[in-house]
């Protein structure tokens, strides 16, 4: 859905101080590649050194003024700005400009509405933007003419987002009941998934990283492989085995995370996310080859945080050694981050190392317990036999007796046949 006409764009970013100038030019260049990913060529990046944001402007009025110029220039009908801009920066910037003005987090959201396709995507995409649009309503008469066509003005399945408040509410609250429903029918797979007893690894990382990629190797999946930002939205779930044992492992690859992610986006993607959210085990997928690829480790860090699962077991994945350039070094990489290995998901090198790994960190975590299992309830001790590692097994008459290690995210699921005070570590 990429325009074939590609609107020229003046992007804008500060340096603040306690950001090197590196920093500044790395999120520029980012947005860049962001607007192209929109449809939109950058025919000027402009970086204002600022000890804070202007409340009013987010530039100063001058470098405001020298944009105009630039516009004038260029006969660029778009301007982006790197952070997103409360709504009174948004309406006094487009006053002074009188050109299309739009923030980081409209331009992400462009992305994900172009690439939506699927109707779970879509309505989160739709939630995020609309909530992103309320607040900033107020005072746009005028410019929310503008909302006939490009980037920032995209929106799945409608030609024309809502202008009307009142209507934008009703909206907001019917595509949350539709994704309630959603949800919903996620749960019961889930739940049918954990009663099948097969541990979860979700990969998760920057956008382009090689999730998609290492998930096709590992599983024969077909998941759609782009050298472009966003390329997948909806999570792929995907049946493998250990090398090792033959034990099922079940695959997640989702949609990559971004430095400045909107929030309104991480909200609205909550239902995605929670595959990633339930998994007994993340690998981050880092490209290594990325000039800031330390950045984009801890931009992801900071959404794993928002998503609550930091602490989750964690393998880093360092990806693309394949064709690592000479400035950067493996083993410092790889020296500076526990847990971590060095893969290409492109030649498969590496990736015994990367399973057992999981398996160990699947292992670590085992929980000693006894569980007494009724009869007519059996298949939850082939599960128990099947996931954990069961040290005694009797046959009483009131069901079977294990005393089992189980992965600490089967403890709660099985947590009603446990004997109490069963919990006491064995030697
Ligand atoms: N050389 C090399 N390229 C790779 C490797 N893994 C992935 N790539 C390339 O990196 C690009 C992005 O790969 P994807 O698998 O789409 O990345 P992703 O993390 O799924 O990206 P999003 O879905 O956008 O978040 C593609 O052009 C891949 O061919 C690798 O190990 N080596
Ligand atoms: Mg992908």
């Amino acid at each position: 859905m990429v325009e074939n006409t590609s609107e020229l764009a003046i992007t804008v970013g500060l340096q603040l101080p306690n950001a090197g100038l590196m920093e500044a030019e790395e999120s520029l260049l980012e947005l860049r590649a962001l607007a192209h990913t929109a449809g939109a060529s950058v025919v000027e990046m402009v970086v204002q050194s600022r000890s804070h944001p202007d409340t009013a402007t987010y530039v100063g009025r001058g470098k405001l003024e020298e944009i105009k110029g630039l516009i004038h220039v260029h006969d660029a009908p778009l301007v982006i700005f790197d952070d997103e801009l409360t709504p009174a920066q948004l309406r006094n910037i487009e006053g002074v400009l009188g050109v299309k003005v739009i923030d980081r987090t409209q331009l992400i959201l462009d992305i994900f509405a172009q690439r939506a396709n699927t109707r779970e995507a879509q309505l989160q995409v739709d939630l995020a933007q609309l909530k992103y649009l309320l607040p900033r309503l107020a005072g746009r008469g005028t410019t929310l003419s503008r909302l006939g066509g490009g980037i920032g003005t995209r929106g799945p399945g409608e030609t024309k987002l809502e202008t009307d408040r009142r209507r934008i509410r009703q909206r907001i609250a019917r595509l949350e009941r539709e994704m309630e429903g959603i949800r919903a029918q996620r749960d019961l797979q889930r739940q049918s998934r954990a009663r099948n007893a097969v541990p979860v690894v979700a990969l998760v990382g920057y956008t382009n990283a090689g999730k998609s990629t290492l998930l096709n190797r590992i599983t024969g999946a077909d998941v759609l492989v782009e050298d472009q930002l966003f390329a997948t939205l909806d999570p792929t779930i995907r049946r493998s085995t250990m090398p090792s044992s033959g034990q099922p492992i079940l695959f997640v690859d989702t949609v990559g995370f971004i430095r400045k992610l909107p929030h309104a986006l991480v909200a609205a993607f909550r239902a995605t996310l929670e595959e990633v959210v339930e998994a007994d085990v993340l690998v981050h997928v880092v490209d290594a080859t990325a000039y800031n690829a330390v950045a984009q480790m801890s931009a992801v860090f900071e959404v794993l945080e928002e998503l609550g699962v930091a602490g989750r077991p964690l393998i880093t994945a360092f990806n693309k050694v394949d064709r690592l350039p000479s400035t950067v070094s493996l083993p410092d990489l790889l020296a500076g981050t526990p847990d971590s290995i060095a893969i290409s998901s492109l030649t498969g090198a590496g990736l015994e190392g990367l399973f057992s790994a999981i398996e160990e960190k699947l292992g670590e975590d085992l929980t000693y317990a006894e569980y007494n299992i009724p009869y007519d309830q059996a298949a939850v001790a082939a599960d128990m036999r099947a996931v954990g590692q069961v040290v005694e097994e009797h046959y009483t008459e009131d069901g079977i007796c294990l005393a089992v290690r189980l992965p600490s995210g089967f403890t709660q699921r099985w947590a009603e046949f446990r004997i109490p005070s069963s919990n006491n570590p064995k030697p």
